[in-house]
């Protein structure tokens, strides 16, 4: 069956990689609106009218059988829009919250996210009901966006500068567990994971892999036709992309 993963950028492959690995036979479509990155900045009602205008385009299209809102930044907002306008299973992907606060031990928790994300009434809906008992740090950066799409295109990330952008979470009084709750951050986990070695970063890809799996199994939902070749769209073409095109051919995202 078809599926359509949409991000604005690079971020989507990380959900793809954790949706593959649970159900290799899904045939991928991409669509990266690269052209208005980065997400975390745009105000609310463009991201919505825009996130909406272009999937729908984008299904109307490949008629896939779910949409994969790989993007915290967008789901965070356009998810009941997308809804309505939809006739087929829409799964958006948002911060690991719950999933942190039930590990952390010193029950502080860092949520490292677009600056669209850490600020939207949805995130501190999630915090309210799940983490009600955490001391919560919120660290918005495109910066790490950014990073997360140069590594993609080639470019190794700095590690002193990534020390400096989460230099703040870095002492004995920092966070223990982090929620990466932009979809770009999997992808600078192993970097992540070097600047912050006492922390424990979760994200949300095994989570929405384990959904779709499920709404995959649910009957009521129309395999369609795989006939058509694996696409991947963008909104902007940039001297990137040739080598983005390389890292999505080899996750099987792009034939
Ligand atoms: N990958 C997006 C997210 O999960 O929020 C954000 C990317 C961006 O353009 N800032």
């Amino acid at each position: 069956a078809r599926i359509l993963i949409f991000d604005s950028g690079v971020g989507g492959l990380s959900v793809w990689q954790a949706i593959h690995s649970r159900m290799p036979e899904l045939q991928p479509f991409y669509l990266m609106d690269n052209e208005a990155q980065p997400y975390g900045e745009l105000a609310d009602d463009y991201l919505v009218k825009r996130a909406v205008a272009l999937i729908s385009d984008a299904v109307a299209q490949c008629a896939p059988a779910m949409v994969v809102v790989a993007c915290n930044s967008a789901s965070t907002l356009v998810l009941p829009e997308l809804r309505a306008k939809l006739e087929i299973p829409v799964v958006g992907v948002v911060p690991a919250i719950k999933p942190a606060a039930l590990q952390s031990k010193n029950k502080h928790i860092g949520i490292l996210a677009t600056p669209g994300t850490v600020a939207r009434a949805y995130t501190q809906a999630l915090i309210d009901e799940f983490a009600a008992d955490c001391q919560i740090s919120r660290l918005g950066s495109s910066e790490l966006v950014l990073m997360a799409e140069q590594k993609l295109a080639g470019q190794a990330p700095s590690l002193p500068l990534l020390r400096q952008l989460l230099s703040s979470w870095a002492g004995i009084e920092g966070p223990d567990t982090i929620v990466l709750g932009c979809t770009h951050f999997p992808l600078l986990a192993s970097e992540i994971q070097q600047a912050l070695p006492q922390v424990c970063c979760i994200d949300s890809g095994d989570a929405i892999a384990r959904r779709v799996e499920a709404l995959f199994q649910d009957a009521s939902i129309d395999a369609g036709p795989t006939e058509v070749p694996s696409t991947l769209w963008f909104t902007k073409r940039s001297e990137s992309l040739g080598a983005q095109w390389a890292a999505f051919s080899a996750a099987g995202l792009v034939e």
